[in-house]
């Protein structure tokens, strides 16, 4: 059996595999991203996401969002174009990510299922888009590009039929054999985040601190991931270098200006250029 790494993924690795923004490069050369988020009972989430993609270096952005929060998401996303649901031409797209937000209608599983079967195209999945993807588990396997999954405790249990205290007691283990057994990405959220690769090594983070265990802060970080994924050499480098710096972005608010009980997931995507800055 060949060899597999389990290690921490630290700063180091951050200064090595962070690309530099090329000096010719345009707007189309850094991902045209699509993020189906959001619902009319949480638009926040989708603006949340939009803007954690928006502030880490996605070239083009458009999200696909119910129309009556068209307004209320471009508030925060001005940057962003909109398309309907029933519109969306997948194929345009370079990478897609779904679930902030979306809801767990039956209406909003069918895109679930769409994204999947465009598998030419990397996708991101997380919060209600893992809800969905329960259904459609077997699809994964029959897919080209990559899949990142980005589940808390919840939502792995919830994937793989155990309890939170069986995932949280076992979060190498868990994370590993659900990666290697769907061929995908897996970042098991919470303290001390997990990435798994489909060939079973394993990342730990360990940036970040409670000031994250709030409404809102995994949705940022899935915008995070989605714009580092067409930026970088590597998938896993891209995320890994998101989770790192989404937490460091905690620890810089809360050892400058806020405590753990006052940053809030919007303060998060304001704080990302300030610690961007640092590597840059
Ligand atoms: P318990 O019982 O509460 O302790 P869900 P969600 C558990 C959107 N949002 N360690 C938790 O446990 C998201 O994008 C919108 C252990 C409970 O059982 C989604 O679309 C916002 N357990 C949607 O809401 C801001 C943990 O998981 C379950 C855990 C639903 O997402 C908020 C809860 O998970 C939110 O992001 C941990 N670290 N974390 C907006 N402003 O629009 C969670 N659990 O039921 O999947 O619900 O995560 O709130
Ligand atoms: P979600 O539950 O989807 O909103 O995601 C929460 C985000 O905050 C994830 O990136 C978690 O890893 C992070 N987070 C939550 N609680 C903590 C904690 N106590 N320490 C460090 N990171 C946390
Ligand atoms: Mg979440």
């Amino acid at each position: 059996e060949q060899e597999v790494l389990r290690r921490l993924w630290t700063r180091e690795d951050v200064l090595t595999s962070l690309p530099k923004r090329e000096a010719f490069s345009h707007k189309g050369a850094h991902g045209k991203g699509l993020l189906i988020a959001g619902s009319t009972e949480m638009p926040g989430a989708a603006a949340l996401a939009a803007k954690g993609a928006l502030r880490s270096g996605i070239g083009l952005l458009t999200i696909s969002t119910p129309e009556e929060i068209w307004t209320a998401v471009s508030t925060h996303a001005v940057e962003a174009t909109y398309v309907s649901r029933d519109d969306i031409q997948f194929d345009h797209y370079d990478g897609i990510a779904l679930g902030p937000g979306l809801g767990r209608e039956k209406s909003t599983a069918h895109l679930v299922k769409k994204a999947l079967s465009h598998d030419d195209i990397p996708l991101l999945i997380d919060a209600d888009g893992l809800f969905h993807l329960k259904s459609y588990i077997k699809l994964l396997k029959k897919r080209q590009a990559p899949v990142v999954i980005t589940p808390h405790p919840g939502e792995m249990a919830r994937l793989t039929g155990l309890t939170i205290k069986e995932i949280e007691n076992n979060r190498f283990q868990t994370a590993k054999a659900f990666a290697v057994n769907h061929g995908i990405y897996v970042v098991l959220k919470g303290k001390y985040t997990v990435i798994s690769t489909p060939d079973g090594n394993q990342f730990v983070n360990d940036t970040g601190n409670a000031a994250l265990a709030k409404g809102g802060t995994g949705d940022v970080l899935t915008g995070m991931i989605f714009a580092f994924m067409f930026q970088h050499q590597s998938l896993l480098s891209a995320i890994c270098n998101a989770v790192h710096l989404h937490g460091m972005v905690a620890e810089h608010l809360t050892l400058h200006s806020h405590s753990k009980l006052d940053v809030l997931a919007s303060d998060v995507t304001q704080a990302i250029p300030v610690v961007l800055h640092n590597f840059y």
